[in-house]
């Protein structure tokens, strides 16, 4: 199989960058999720590598979210092993003692936004068109308890509750009011103001970081951490339900009809 990611490690710098390339729009599918993890992994193990900017390779989209054809009219057992990577992808990102940096380059969803909350900094293209959030209840479902944990502590419980209930999809000036992303800039920049701001980070003490970081971030890893099967079982029985099925299978034609 073709890789999804590409990864270019600067060694005189310690940073990597990650480049979902997935067309049409880097939905994380089973695949993407599983070399999303390992490459994360990989990089943690490389003692010259101390930062990584997550970005895409596509025009106009970071990602679209969870791949909703790997919950839709798939079986329990599927979409388990599924619920899995997705918990596996965000608890390596989450609790990283790399620093990450999201070069948010395109509009980002859902699955989209958690990736880019789960790193230490946002930088986003200043295009209005471009859009971030958890827009789950748009889909008829509901943003998982640790989707919500990563929203809050980024944004806190009021601002999290607004965006939640609502879906709400934020255009990226929105984004930047909420302090939902850190910094807009132009899109060509994006990627060399992440990589500016990193030289930032890395300047901190190494070992200083990273306690802080964990000091940060544990609790909410280790809620997860103590309940997965529970998590996976939860998501298994929500997802598989006929009105849920329903509902994904009318926002996938929303989507197609969209077209023009
Ligand atoms: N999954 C699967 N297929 C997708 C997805 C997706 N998330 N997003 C888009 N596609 C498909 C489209 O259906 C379309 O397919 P086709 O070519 O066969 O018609 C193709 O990808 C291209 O999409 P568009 O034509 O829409 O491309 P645009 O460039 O016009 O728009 C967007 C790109 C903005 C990304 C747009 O596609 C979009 O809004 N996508 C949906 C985003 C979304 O709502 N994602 C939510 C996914 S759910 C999730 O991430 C968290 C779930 C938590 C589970 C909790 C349960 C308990």
């Amino acid at each position: 199989t073709s890789s999804k990611i590409k990864v270019d490690l600067d060694p005189s710098t310690g940073v990597a960058v990650m480049r979902m390339q997935s067309p049409p729009v880097n939905s994380l599918n089973l695949d993407l999720l599983t070399e999303f993890t390992t490459t994360l992994e990989k990089l943690e193990l490389d003692k010259s590598c101390r930062g990584v900017i997550i970005t895409s390779s596509l025009p106009k989209i970071f990602s679209a979210g969870l791949d909703i054809l790997e919950m839709y009219q798939t079986s329990p057992e599927h979409c388990g092993e599924f619920w899995r990577a997705v918990q596996e992808m965000w608890l390596k990102l989450y609790g990283s003692k790399l620093t990450t940096i999201a070069a948010i380059n395109g509009s980002s969803p859902a699955g989209g936004c958690l990736v880019s909350i789960s790193c230490d900094y946002r930088v986003m293209a200043d295009n209005p068109r471009y859009s971030i959030g958890l827009n789950e209840t748009l889909l008829g479902i509901v943003a998982p308890y640790w989707f919500k944990d990563t929203m809050a502590n980024t944004v806190g419980h009021r601002t999290t509750e607004l965006a939640l209930a609502l879906g709400r999809l934020y255009s990226a000036p929105e984004a930047l009011k909420i302090g939902l992303v850190d910094e807009l800039v132009p899109e060509d920049q994006v990627v060399t103001t992440a990589a500016q701001t990193m030289g930032q980070w890395l300047a901190i003490d190494e070992h200083a970081r990273q306690v802080t970081k964990a000091m940060m971030r544990k609790p909410t890893i280790d809620k997860l951490l103590s309940n997965r099967e529970a998590d996976v079982d939860n998501f298994v029985s929500f997802i598989t339900q006929a009105s849920v099925q329903k509902s994904l299978g009318m926002y996938l034609k929303m989507l197609k009809n969209r077209k023009g």
